[in-house]
């Protein structure tokens, strides 16, 4: 194929212009066009057994440059357009980022479609189709505000089937429309799809914010990802997304099986089903109640189900783990109660305990419990997560079942979070050991042998260098702030809660702030950089955004604190963004309280990046620093066995914050948010909120390790100014960071889970 001429036909189709006459825009858009048609005509990879990747989210980020990549042809579209003068990367400004997910869950399930189409295998995503995303955050007086974040634009990604299937609500039936975006395998000629349902006569965008009428339904069930669960009619419009996504999902499924000339008894050995978190699980009792009414026994569909899912836990925060009263259910859909009692009534007859149960004594649908009885396999998604549910969360169910729990550490993919998004490490990596570890990322270890090659470590310092700079001038042009490539980039970038703890690295910026007024000049100037979205019903999150955004301004206009110490929190953080800035950080951190975080995927792509991990020993973090060693990862941190005992109310070893805040160190940092000069930025009431809450609750334990982090960031900072030896520590991170690749993760689910 020639690219050029095909471009050609296509502007000349759709303006009637020659390439050379097209705006960005305009390029854009024939090359979306020419894209997605080679990746839709690529057939599906072969494999009698399909898998079906069942999420609530998929933070695809932009998909251009990474299907050019896929597809093979991004060096000769970048050749292309640089022979008419243009730049491809200014064509891919011009695509807006898909806004489907929230976090790490969502991103994960993007790199995991990535890598299963590049390892050749059968599996398809299934999803919703949200038309205004999360939301987009705007900050106006130091404080979050959401607004819709319309990411469809007439010209998308998304492929429509044609095909429709109806969804049988309580008291109505609604249609769901099937739209497909392709996803091309690295390496192969073949493409799966992300299937994303949708309903015919979806709502305009709300006028008010993101505050729209949760009760019309059958408008707006796909306009937000997590409407605000704050009240009855959002979370029951939750549930009435999740049964739409997944009796879709089933029905389709089924249809598959039928076009593939199989039986549905046969079910279990064609098709597996994974179940990220429980947003999906509802797919269990309609997959249940689509068989029967097909003709099976309910041993029958009990027994396909059993064989055909399986279970992907991504939290162990109480909070997180969906129960749904049954009488949500009844009113969403009424044909499963039955089922799902059924389903609890055997797991009562098999096992006495009444923890293990399905329904609870409130009649709440334990949806985790119900994947864990009815699927045949169970996985955290690190090492020391998977240990914690089987040593206690779901210690129970562990004793029950051992054969079915597994761990899966998470992974990235490298193909978008480090060839795509830094051309110039990657260029590096190539000079050194060659481009075979693209597909065997364990050969980065390779890099290993440059060690004490003075040229490469130098190069490497250069690579970062001019990564913060182009990062500089992105921020710049989007959001009007100058940052000084020559401070250290000190990063953290996830979702805002409070046991990722952003608020103990506000606590660290004040500590440094304090120093600085009182004449202590740090070694090496510092900017510290946060992205994050709050929930839009999280209070104390947003209290924490807040606080950031007060200190961000404090210092700004402090000429005496800002040469040496900045904040910047980046407004509307996304894939988009963390593209561009994790290749420029210096220290990424990873500081949750230990436990608490199932794994965490920044720290990869950071590490991977070349970043030095600040962190506790929590999710992946611990298999890090096994991998990099104590010389190359600042850790610190209470483990998470005693944090464990911390929560214990028996043993009177309790953790009380008053008794971590009533120290010589810690009250002046904390009673900083009280103090004149924030007080005259920010809104006093949430300062105290914030202030009150940290010294008599602190239920993520900030307090408890913010004075060793103070002191082990303190060290790095000290360290960074040895370059070599900072530049040895990068090395050794992006040489170990191979372990990490989605593929590696991937193939783990397929040998253990799917066997596809
Ligand atoms: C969800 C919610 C929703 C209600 C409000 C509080 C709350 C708190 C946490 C969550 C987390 C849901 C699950 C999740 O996103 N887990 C993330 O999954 C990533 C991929 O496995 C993993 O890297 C992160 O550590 C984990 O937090």
């Amino acid at each position: 194929m020639d690219l050029k001429e095909y471009l050609g036909q296509i502007t000349q189709e759709r303006f009637t212009l020659a390439p050379e006459q097209c705006d960005d825009r305009q390029l854009y858009v024939a090359l979306l066009a020419l894209t997605r048609r080679l990746a839709e005509e690529r057939p599906a990879p072969e494999g009698d057994r399909k898998l079906y990747y069942f999420s609530a989210e998929f933070l695809m980020g932009k998909l251009l440059d990474n299907n050019l990549l896929a597809l093979g042809i991004r060096e000769q579209a970048r050749e292309v357009l640089a022979g008419m003068g243009r730049d491809l990367n200014a064509v891919e400004e011009r695509e807006p980022e898909p806004s489907l997910g929230n976090g790490g869950l969502g991103r994960l399930a993007a790199c995991f479609l990535d890598s299963i189409a590049a390892l050749g295998l059968r599996g398809d995503g299934v999803g919703l189709n949200y038309h205004y995303g999360l939301f987009r955050q705007k900050f106006v007086d130091c404080k979050q505000h959401e607004v819709p974040d319309p990411w469809m634009e007439a010209e998308s990604w998304l492929i429509p089937t044609g095909k429709t299937f109806t969804v049988p609500f309580g008291g109505f039936d609604l249609t769901a429309k099937l739209w497909d975006v392709a996803i091309p395998g690295a390496y192969n000629d073949r493409a799966n799809r992300l299937h994303l349902f949708d309903v015919e006569e979806p709502a305009g965008a709300p006028e008010n914010g993101i505050d729209f009428d949760k009760t019309d339904i059958v408008h707006h069930m796909t306009s937000f990802l997590y409407p605000d669960d704050g009240d009855e009619a959002g979370r029951l419009l939750r549930v009435y997304q999740q049964y739409f996504m997944v009796s879709a999902g089933a029905q389709l499924i089924l249809q598959e099986l039928e076009e593939r000339g199989y039986g549905f008894r046969e079910l279990a050995d064609h098709v597996a089903i994974q179940i990220n978190d429980t947003h999906p699980s509802m797919v269990i009792p309609e997959l249940i109640r689509l068989l029967t009414v097909r003709g099976l026994t309910m041993d029958e569909a009990i027994e396909q189900v059993r064989r055909t899912c399986a279970y992907t836990n991504h939290t162990i925060l109480a909070e997180a783990l969906e129960k749904w009263p049954l009488t949500f259910i009844e009113r969403v859909a009424p044909q499963l109660v039955l089922i799902i009692r059924e389903l609890d009534r055997r797991v009562r007859e098999a096992c006495p305990d009444p923890t293990v149960a399905i329904l609870d004594g409130q009649n709440l649908v334990h949806m985790a419990h119900m994947d864990i009885h009815y699927g045949y396999s169970v996985n955290g998604v690190a090492a020391l997560h998977t240990e914690i549910l089987k040593k206690s969360e779901l210690k129970a169910f562990y004793d029950l079942y051992p054969d079915k729990f597994n761990n899966k550490t998470n992974g990235i993919t490298l193909r978008r979070w480090l060839e795509a998004c830094n051309p110039e490490l990657t260029a590096l990596i190539d000079e050194c050991i060659g481009s075979d570890w693209r597909q065997n990322p364990g050969k980065l270890v390779g890099l290993l042998d440059f060690i004490d090659n003075d040229r490469v470590l130098e190069h490497l310092l250069a690579v970062k260098h001019s990564a913060k700079e182009r990062f500089c001038r992105e921020l710049k042009d989007a959001q009007g702030v100058a940052l000084d490539p020559d401070s250290i980039f000190d990063v953290q970038i996830k979702r805002l809660h409070e046991y990722k703890r952003q608020q103990m690295n506000a606590l660290y910026v004040i500590h440094k702030y304090l120093d600085i007024r009182a004449g202590r000049i740090p070694s090496h100037p510092l900017t510290v950089i946060f992205g994050a979205k709050a929930a839009p019903a999280y209070v104390m999150a947003k209290h924490i955004i807040h606080l950031i955004l007060c200190l961000q301004a404090l210092i700004e206009n402090d000429p005496a604190v800002r040469p040496w110490l900045r904040v910047m929190m980046l407004e509307n953080y996304n894939v988009t963004w963390a593209e561009r800035l994790i290749p420029a950080a210096d220290i990424s951190e990873q500081i949750s309280l230990a436990s608490k975080e199932a794994s965490g995927t920044g720290n990869m792509k950071l590490m991977a990046n070349g970043a030095v991990t600040l962190g506790t020993m929590d999710g992946a973090n611990v298999e890090i620093a096994e991998l990099v060693g104590p010389d190359n990862i600042y850790a610190f941190g209470t483990d998470s066995d005693r944090v464990i005992r911390l929560y214990d109310d028996r043993g009177g070893q309790r953790y009380r914050a008053r008794d971590y805040y009533h120290t010589l160190r810690v009250e002046p940092l904390v009673d900083f948010l009280l103090s004149p000069e924030l007080l005259d930025i920010g809104d006093p009431k949430s300062l105290a909120a914030l202030w009150r809450d940290m010294k008599g609750k602190d239920w993520f334990m900030a307090l408890l390790d913010v004075e060793e982090y103070i002191a082990v960031k303190d060290l790095a900072v000290r360290q960074y100014s040895d370059r070599k030896s900072w530049a040895r520590k990068m090395l050794v991170n992006i040489a170990k960071s191979g372990y990490f690749s989605s593929d590696r993760t991937i193939r783990q689910y397929n040998e253990d889970i799917w066997r596809l």
